[in-house]
Parts: structure tokens; sequence; C-alpha cells
């Protein structure tokens, strides 16, 4: 049974991969600074550990590992990552594990690093359009992100690449395009754009109105969980490094988002414009080199994903409880055969 080694397995991303993985016959240890939060977690171990400890890191990446899934970051939207006041944290917790990670996995010779990068890497200057923005991946360079997180992200990658080429590092890059679906962040200040106009459609009544953050013609493109797996599979099982897009080409404004999710509640809703972070003007992802690397990219209509979405969100604010998850059918229920904890003594924000 290969062995995988999942960081951020606590995570949305993360802990929909445990459970990929697992179905996939896959044993998989799980690390994050917490357990998931909205169902147990499918890993066969689980240590709830801070990597920017390097001895956390020397523990969990063990030489029986094949895959390591780097996913591990200080991150969350807009209103998390674009208001600037959390910078030096996002910049110094997410690259003080992609260090550990990096060098370690590198003396280990890990047979492959999985390294989840983002959209944000690319520059502002190509996206201030919002009918017409590049994210191809060759238009990543002179690098000019809009935000301390896209910098980070970019630093990571390079470094990555870096001990490719100079230890031989097998990894693979993904440019995450905003990915969503159920059990991930929808309240709190970390949720993104289709996570917060669900919860908000959610909690408003017929007729009633909600805030949408700037005038809501910003473009965006939105990945549905899924889907992304599917890519992440497919750029693992595949021999090219990346950088490489996983993000969907259905490109909305964020006022179309709103209708679209106010259409799905069955509700009229009228959308009320405010001040707030608002990232880059126009955003889409550009799938013509992974169909050309990888023959495939993501095809499910924003609408589908979308629905399932709003049903688990709208039933997580009927429970109006976030700490009592709901779980979805069907999944694994049952606790891994060993959770244990490594914190050592950095503060969790520093
Ligand atoms: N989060 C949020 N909440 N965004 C809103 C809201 C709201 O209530 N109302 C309007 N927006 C607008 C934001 O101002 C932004 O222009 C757009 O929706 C998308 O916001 P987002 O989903 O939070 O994040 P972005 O796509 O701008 O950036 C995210 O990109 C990802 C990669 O594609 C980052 O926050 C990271 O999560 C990640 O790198």
């Amino acid at each position: 049974m290969k062995k995988a080694l999942v960081l951020g397995a606590g995570g949305f991303i993360g802990s929909h991969l445990v459970r990929r993985l697992k179905r996939e016959g896959y044993w998989v240890r799980g690390v994050d600074l917490k357990l998931p939060d909205f169902s147990p977690t499918a890993a066969d171990t689980f240590v709830v550990g801070d990597l920017r400890i390097p001895e956390v890191c020397e523990e969990v990446i063990t030489e029986d590992i094949a895959e390591i899934y780097q996913l591990a970051a200080d991150m969350g939207g807009a209103g998390y990552i674009f208001t600037g006041t959390h910078d030096a944290d996002v910049m110094h917790n997410s690259a003080t594990i992609n260090l550990n990670v990096a060098s370690i996995a590198a003396r280990k010779k890990i047979g492959m690093v999985f390294y989840s990068s983002s959209a944000c890497m690319y520059p502002e200057h190509n996206q201030l359009d919002p009918d017409n923005p590049n994210c191809s991946e060759d238009s990543a360079y002179p690098a000019n992100p809009d935000s301390e997180y896209g910098w980070e992200k970019l630093f990571s990658e390079r470094l990555f690449l870096a001990f490719h080429r100079n230890h031989g590092l097998n990894v693979r890059i993904a440019r995450f395009h905003n990915v969503f679906g159920p059990e991930g962040t929808w309240t709190g200040g970390k949720e993104k754009a289709p996570a917060a106009t669900c919860r908000k459609v959610a909690e408003a009544t017929n007729g009633g109105s909600i805030d949408i953050w700037g005038d809501g013609e910003q473009t965006r493109s939105f990945l549905y969980i899924d889907e992304c797996l599917d890519g992440v599979r497919r750029l693992v099982n595949s021999n090219f490094t990346g950088p490489v897009n996983i993000g969907s080409d259905e490109m909305v404004t964020i006022n179309q988002l709103a209708m679209m999710t106010a259409q799905i509640a069955g509700k009229k809703i009228t959308l009320n414009h405010i001040d707030g972070p608002l990232g880059v003007r126009g955003r889409n992802s550009d799938n013509r080199l992974i169909e050309a690397k990888l023959g495939w990219r993501p095809t499910q209509p924003l609408r589908v994903g979308l629905e399932a979405t709003y049903q688990w969100i709208a039933a997580q604010v009927e429970r109006n409880t976030p700490s009592t998850p709901l779980a979805l059918p069907g999944h694994n229920t049952a606790v891994p055969s060993e959770i244990s904890s490594r914190k050592g003594s950095l503060s969790p924000t520093h």
C-alpha cells in the first residue's frame, strides 16, 4: 500500500484530499494544527502539530512516505489576505513550513512532493481588465503579485523548483484558482466569495438583500473541490512538473455568482454594494497548458458545484452552530488508529 503524507490535512482541500487518497487505496498520515472542522478525518494516523517547527516536520516526513502533498499554509479569502493586517504572519508561517518541507523531503529522498500554489501569484498588471484577464502560466514574470500572500506563493514555487534542480527532488506544482465546495470555511472572516454568498443568501429572507464587496463587476472563476482533486491526481500521476493552473475557465462576475446563488435558493435577493477588500479586478484560469500536458481540463459548470455547496451551507446556517458539524452522508466516521499532538513552543500566530 502506497504511503502518502498530507500536510494541511485539517483544512478544506486537505481533508477532502485525504478522503480521495483513501478511496484510491493509499495509507495516509495527516498533519495539521487542528483536526478537520466539519467531519472526522479519513487519515490512518493524524498528527496535530506545528509544521513551522523543524522537529515536527522531521518526525512526520519519514522515509517510508512515497508522496507528500504540501497544502499547509496560513491562508483565507479576500477578507483575510487582502486587508494587509496578516501579511507578516502569512509570509512567515507559510514560508517557514515550505522551507522545512523542501529541505527535509530532499534529504530523505521522498519520491514526490506536490505543492499547492495559487492564482494569487500572477502579476496584478495582467488582471486589471475584468473582461480579459491574463493568467497563462508563462505570464508569471516579470512578477508583480497584488498581495504578500501571492509573493510567498511565488517564492515557494521557486523554492521547490530549486530543490528539484539542485537536489533532484521530484515536484509537482499547481496554481489553484479559488476552490470551493462543502466543508469549506463558510463564516468567521476567512471564507471565500462562493461560501460567503451562500451564507448570506441562506441567512437572508426572500425579498431581502445581501452585502457584496465592491461593485460586484470584478470577475473570477471558481473550481469545485472534486475537479480540483481530479487535477491534483492527474498532475501527480504525470511526469509534468508544472507550475500549471488548476482552475475553471467559466468566468463570472461576483454579481452573477450572487444571483446564481439566489436562484438556487429560490429567493429574490437585492445586492447591496459596500466597501471591502477586493483583490484583482479580473481573473480566470487559462487551461491550454493543462490540456496540452495532461489531456484534461475542468469542465463542470459552476452551477452544479454551487448547488451542492449552497445545500451544505444552508444546513450549517440552519443549525447555526458552526461547532456541531453536519457530516456529509457516507463519510468515513471511523476515527483514525492514532491521533497524536506535537505542538512545541511556538505560539499559533508567532
Ligand atoms: N470573501 C468574500 N466575501 N469576497 C467577497 C465578498 C464577501 O462577502 N463580497 C464580494 N467579494 C469579492 C471580493 O472582494 C473579491 O473581489 C472577490 O469577491 C473574490 O473574493 P475571494 O473569493 O475571497 O478571493 P479572491 O479570488 O480575490 O482571492 C483568493 O484567490 C484564491 C486563488 O484563486 C485568495 O483569497 C485565496 O483564497 C486564493 O489564493
